[in-house]
C-alpha cells in the first residue's frame, strides 16, 4: 500500500541525535551508549535482508497455504494482504467476509483512511491531507476510522479519537504544541509504529499532551516513541495502553525503541513486553553496543530498547518479559512499579540493568494476580560468582523494593546463561517492606544492603540468601519512605486516570 511520499522531513534524524547527545550529560555511560545504541540516524546500510515470516499456518482466510499473520508481514503493494484496520485478518479476507464495506470497490475497507499529504500544510485537521478529504476523528461531524500513516510527517493540531492508527514507513506523528491536543485509540488493535525502511516511524511528544491507546501498543522493527526531540522544556507527556510490545522483526533493518525521557509517564494496564527471540538475523554474540553505526555487514541491527532516564516513571501492571537479545536500561530517579512477573528470557547478561528505583508490589495489578495467589516471580539471570569475591559483580538491580504485603518468588526457570548451572541474581539495596513475603527457589539472591522492615525470607531447595560483603540495616531509611510513599502516590494516580475502555459502535 504505498501512497503518496509527501511532506517528508529528510533533515530530522541527525538533528535529533546531535541533541540527544547534548541532553546526556547527566546520564551514566552506560545510558548514553544505550541511546547511542538505538539513535537511527546514523543507519546507513543500503538494504535489509528480505523477510523470513515463519509463524505456523494456524488461520488461512484466503487459503493460499501461508499463515495469515505471514501475508499481513509481508504484504508489500497489494490491499488484499494489508491489515489497515489492525484486526490481524488480510483486509481481503475482510472484505470477503463482509466485516469490512468496499463500496468503491478499490479493495481498501471504506474504513481505512491514509494520510496523502495533499494539503497545504502538515496538520491532521486539514482534510485535503486525508484521501477522503474528510478529517478522521471521532469527536467531530466524522465517524472514527483506522488510521495509517505512511512515509509523512503529521502534525496533530486537534484532539482526536479514532479507531486504530499505523504509522508505518518512516512516517513521524508530533503529538505537541500549546493545546489541548490528546490522542486517544479506541478499538483493539490499538497502535502499531513500525518501519521496513532506514528512516523510523515516530510518535514523538511534547510537554502535558496525553496519548490513550485502548488496547496493545506495539512498537515493531523501525518504531520509535520518543519525547519531541525539539521541545522547549522538559516533558511531562503521558502515554497509557493496555499493553506495550517492543521488538524487533525478521527482515526490519531497524529494531523498536520504546523511550521515556524528562518527566514522561509510560503506564501499562497490561504486559510490558520487549522481544527479540523471533529475529531472523541474530546478533553476534558478546557484542552488546554492535549496532551502535547502525547496521553493517558484520554487525547488523541493535537490539529492540526500553529505556527509562531522567526522572521518567515506568508502571507495568501486569509482567515486564524479555526474550532474546534485548536491551532494558533504567537509570530514571523514580520508581519502576512492577504489578505482574519480572519474566527475564533476556539472552544478554549485560543488556538488562536497573539503576534506578524498581518496586514489586503486588497491588499494582490490580485484579490481575488474584487468580494466581498473588504471588509475583523474578527470574535471576547472573552467573553464580557467590558473594562478593573481590571483584564486582553487576547488579541487575541497585534498589529493589518488594511492597508491603507483596509476595515475591526468585526463581530460575529459564537458561539465561550458556553455563547450565543454576543461576544468581545481584541486587545493591534489597528493601523489603512490613508484611512482605520473600522466597528463593534454587537459585541465589546477594545483595549488598538489606533493609527488612518486618517482612518474611525463606529459601527452598538449594536457594541461598547470602550479604554480597556488606552489612545488614535492619531500620528503614528515610529515603527508602520517601520511594514508598511516592510509589504509593504514582499507583493512586494510576488508579484515579484508569477508567474502563469503551467500544466504538462503528459497524463495518
Ligand atoms: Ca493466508
Ligand atoms: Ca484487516
Ligand atoms: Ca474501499
Ligand atoms: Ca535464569
Amino acid at each position: 500500500m504505498k501512497r503518496n511520499v509527501t511532506h517528508q522531513a529528510k533533515g530530522w534524524k541527525q538533528e535529533q541525535c546531535t541533541q540527544r547527545f547534548n541532553m546526556q550529560s547527566s546520564l551514566t555511560r552506560m545510558a548514553l551508549l544505550i541511546v547511542a545504541a538505538t539513535a537511527p540516524c546514523l543507519a546507513a546500510s543500503p538494504a535489509a535482508a528480505g523477510d523470513h515470516c515463519d509463524k505456523p499456518l494456524g488461520v488461512d482466510c484466503n487459503s493460499n497455504g501461508v499463515a495469515d499473520a505471514c501475508d499481513i508481514d509481508d504484504c508489500e503493494s497489494d490491499p488484499a494482504c494489508d491489515d489497515c484496520n489492525l484486526n490481524d485478518i488480510p483486509d481481503g479476507c475482510d472484505i470477503t467476509a463482509g466485516n469490512s464495506l468496499d463500496a468503491d470497490l478499490n479493495g481498501v475497507p471504506d474504513e481505512c483512511v491514509f494520510f496523502d499529504g495533499e494539503g497545504v500544510d502538515d496538520d491532521w485537521g486539514t482534510p485535503e491531507n486525508w484521501d477522503d478529504d474528510e478529517v478522521p476523528n471521532g469527536l467531530g461531524a466524522n465517524p472514527n476510522r483506522h488510521v495509517t500513516l505512511l512515509s509523512s510527517t503529521v502534525n496533530l493540531d486537534l484532539e482526536v479519537e479514532i479507531d486504530t492508527c499505523r504509522i508505518i514507513d518512516g512516517s513521524i506523528l508530533n503529538v505537541g504544541g500549546d493545546e489541548d491536543e490528546d490522542f486517544e485509540i479506541e478499538e483493539a488493535g490499538g497502535m502499531l509504529l513500525a518501519s521496513e525502511t532506514f528512516e523510523p516511524s515516530c510518535l514523538r511528544v511534547a510537554n502535558m499532551r496525553q496519548v490513550q491507546v485502548d488496547g496493545p501498543l506495539r512498537i515493531s522493527g523501525g518504531g520509535l516513541y520518543e519525547a519531541d526531540p525539539n521541545a522547549a522544556t522538559s516533558v511531562m507527556a503521558t502515554l497509557m495502553a493496555n499493553g506495550l510490545t517492543v521488538e524487533s522483526t525478521c527482515g526490519d533493518p531497524l529494531s523498536g525503541a520504546f523511550q521515556l525521557s524528562d518527566q514522561m509517564s509510560g503506564v501499562i494496564m497490561g504486559d510490558a513486553v520487549l522481544d527479540a527471540s523471533r529475529d531472523c538475523a541474530p546478533p553476534v554474540a558478546g557484542s552488546l553496543f554492535r549496532g551502535v553505526d547502525g547496521p553493517s555487514a558484520s554487525g547488523g541491527k541493535t537490539p529492540p530498547i526500553i529505556t527509562v532516564t531522567d526522572a521518567a516513571q515506568f508502571f507495568v501492571s501486569g509482567n515486564l518479559i524479555l526474550r532474546g537479545f534485548v536491551q532494558l536500561v533504567h537509570t530514571s530517579t523514580t520508581p519502576l512499579v512492577i504489578g505482574g512477573d519480572f519474566v527475564n528470557e533476556s539472552t544478554c547478561s549485560n543488556c538488562v540493568r536497573f539503576e534506578g528505583p524498581v518496586i514489586f508490589d503486588t497491588l499494582a495489578s490490580l485484579d490481575k494476580l488474584v487468580a494466581s495467589g498473588g504471588v509475583q516471580t523474578i527470574e535471576v539471570s547472573s552467573t553464580d560468582a557467590g558473594p562478593e569475591t573481590g571483584s564486582v559483580v553487576t547488579n541487575t538491580f541497585d534498589q529493589l523494593e518488594v511492597a508491603a504485603g507483596a509476595t515475591v518468588d526468585f526463581v530460575d526457570a529459564f537458561s539465561n546463561t550458556t553455563s547450565g548451572s543454576p543461576e544468581a541474581i545481584y541486587i545493591g539495596t534489597l528493601t523489603i517492606r512490613d508484611g512482605a513475603s520473600v522466597t528463593i527457589r534454587n537459585c541465589s539472591v546477594y545483595y549488598h544492603s538489606l533493609i527488612n522492615e518486618g517482612g518474611t525470607i525463606n529459601t527452598v531447595g538449594n536457594g541461598i540468601f547470602n550479604a554480597a560483603g556488606a552489612s545488614v540495616v535492619p531500620v528503614s531509611s528515610a529515603l527508602a519512605r520517601c520511594i514508598l510513599a511516592a510509589g504509593i502516590f504514582f499507583f493512586g494516580t494510576v488508579a484515579i486516570k484508569t477508567r474502563q475502555s469503551h467500544q466504538s459502535d462503528v459497524t463495518h
